[in-house]
């Protein structure tokens, strides 16, 4: 009985690790496609709301403005530094890139009630995850 515990044990041990090594090379490997090819950031229009209704991105991003809805909606920021999608039909995206930083308060031409924003900072992207830390104390000292 006692021989079974202390495999157990070191079973339990040994699935730790590797998923701790694991979840090290997943994150190692999320950054470098972050910094080689950065994620395109997306807003989904969807029952007549901007989803999210506030989106940081960090400067020189690409914003893809999809249109979820059946009905045409519009992303419009008015002012010289705006954009405007123009008509986007259901099922219809727009691309905008943003190479300055601001916020860009933005509504939908065809329903004034559908407001949302765009935060551009000067840093790097936010909302990117801490990971967790390594388990050091699981780490037997002869390894
Ligand atoms: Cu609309």
């Amino acid at each position: 009985m006692r021989t079974i515990t202390r495999s157990a044990l070191i079973v339990t041990v040994l699935v730790c690790l590797s998923a701790a090594a694991g979840l090290s090379l997943a994150a190692a490997d999320q950054m470098a496609n972050a910094t080689s090819s950065p994620a395109p950031y997306v807003v989904h229009i969807k029952n007549f709301a901007f989803n999210p209704a506030s989106l940081t991105v960090p400067v020189g991003a690409t914003v893809v403005f999809k249109n979820e809805d059946s009905v045409a909606h519009t992303a419009t920021a008015p002012g010289k530094n705006g954009f405007d999608s123009g008509n986007l039909d259901g099922g219809a995206e727009f691309k905008y890139v943003f190479s300055k930083a601001g916020k860009f308060d933005y509504v939908c031409n065809y329903h004034p009630t559908m407001k949302a924003s765009i935060i551009v900072g000067a840093g790097s992207p936010a909302a990117s995850p801490t990971p967790e830390p390594t388990p050091t104390q699981y780490v037997p000292s002869g390894y």
